[in-house]
Order: structure tokens, then C-alpha cells, then sequence
């Protein structure tokens, strides 16, 4: 990893949240997860681990802002983003990683946009960066935990369809809108992961 280069960009991130604390401690663990997960699953763990810092990089905005930035940068926004502005944090996130972290990479700025919602058929670092957001150590709300944190290191894409089913299911009992992109990513997940149970049934 280029130390210098992490580390600077980590810098920044702390001073950018230095007056939400737990915002820090929890990217730190994001980014420290998504490495752990990259060397399980081969993937660039440096990558993974500068996608985790950035990921909630524009968290600390205001509903109003995330609309004005979008609205004066061509960043489309979705129904659901209008109605909750908060997950415009996602793409404002990627945009300020692009044009204030200087992050040029795609993949990371990818893993960033889809960091809240996931998509169909997300490439191997979306997906790590999408689990590590979920699963870091400090989180202790959402049901299913220890199952998913095992399954994260063994069935990436299990533990992504139990994320996105029980996300749905959340999100449906508080009433809260749901993007397209969230339910996209569920079904998506669930075929995956269905199909590979079948492929497993016939084979015995
Ligand atoms: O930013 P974090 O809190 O670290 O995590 P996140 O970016 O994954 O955001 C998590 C929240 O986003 C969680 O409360 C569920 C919510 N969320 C995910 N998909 C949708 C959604 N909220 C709405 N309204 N619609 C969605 O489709
Ligand atoms: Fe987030
Ligand atoms: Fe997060």
C-alpha cells in the first residue's frame, strides 16, 4: 500500500469530520473491514481500504446541500433521493472523491455511489465496500449480524442478498421510500445466490 498517499487522505478525512467523531471512528472501521475482505476475497486491498475512507465522505451535509450540490453539478437525482435527500450522500461522496480527494480510479468512485443502495451486478470491490459499510465492528443495530459478518468472508453474494433482503424488509416497516436500485439489487442477489442453491441441489 502507498502509506504516504493512504495516510494523507486519511488526514483529511479526519479533519473533515472533526466534529462528528463517531462518523470517523466508523470510517476507519469501513476501511479496515474492506481490506480484511479484499485479502479473503483477492481483491486490491488498497483500493478497498481508500474506498472505505471516502465512502461517507459527504455524510456530514445537510439535505439541502446534497440537492444544491447535485442540482449545480448535473448529478441526477431519483425520486426516492428526493424524497429521502440523505442518500444523495452516496453520489455526493463519490463526486467530492473525484474532485476534492483527486481519487480518479472507477471502481473506487463505483464502490462509493453504491455504497448505500448496491446494484445488480456490483464488480468485487462494490461489493466489498457495500459489506464493509454493514458489517465493521462498531455497527450493532441491524438483525442477522453474526451471519452476515461470517457469510461476508465465505458467500459474498449470500451475505449480500440477507443485507438487501433485510434492508427491504426495514425500510418497508418504517415506511421509509424505496430506491429502485436497492430493490434491483435484491432480486438480483437473491437469483444469484437461488440459483447457485440449485445448482448445488442437482449435483448431489
Ligand atoms: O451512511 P451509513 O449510515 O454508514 O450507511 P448507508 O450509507 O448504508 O446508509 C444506511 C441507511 O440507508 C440505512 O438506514 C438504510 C438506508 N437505505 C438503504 N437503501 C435505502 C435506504 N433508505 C431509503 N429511504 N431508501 C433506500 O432504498
Ligand atoms: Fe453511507
Ligand atoms: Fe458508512
Amino acid at each position: 500500500m502507498n502509506n504516504e498517499y493512504v495516510n494523507s487522505l486519511r488526514k483529511n478525512v479526519k479533519k473533515a469530520f472533526k466534529d462528528d467523531k463517531s462518523r470517523y471512528h466508523h470510517t476507519i472501521a469501513v476501511a479496515n473491514t474492506a481490506a480484511c475482505l479484499a485479502f479473503a476475497h483477492g481483491a486490491d486491498s488498497e483500493k478497498a481500504f481508500i474506498a472505505g475512507l471516502l465512502h461517507d465522505c459527504a455524510k456530514c451535509i445537510s439535505d439541502e446541500e446534497l440537492i444544491h450540490i447535485c442540482t449545480a453539478n448535473n448529478i441526477p437525482i431519483s425520486e426516492a433521493e428526493y424524497a429521502s435527500p440523505y442518500l444523495l450522500h452516496a453520489k455526493v461522496g463519490a463526486f467530492y472523491a473525484q474532485n476534492k480527494y483527486m481519487v480518479e480510479d472507477e471502481d473506487i468512485l463505483n464502490a462509493i455511489t453504491y455504497h448505500t443502495t448496491g446494484r445488480p451486478q456490483m464488480s468485487l470491490l462494490e461489493e466489498i465496500v457495500f459489506l464493509a459499510d454493514y458489517i465493521e465492528p462498531y455497527r450493532n443495530k441491524a438483525n442477522n449480524l453474526n451471519t452476515v459478518r461470517s457469510e461476508a468472508f465465505k458467500d459474498i453474494k449470500e451475505a449480500i442478498y440477507i443485507v438487501t433482503r433485510d434492508t427491504l424488509n426495514y425500510l418497508k416497516r418504517t415506511g421509509k421510500t424505496i430506491d429502485s436500485l436497492t430493490y434491483d439489487t435484491y432480486k438480483f442477489y437473491e437469483a444469484e445466490t437461488c440459483d447457485r442453491d440449485f445448482l448445488i441441489a442437482t449435483d448431489n
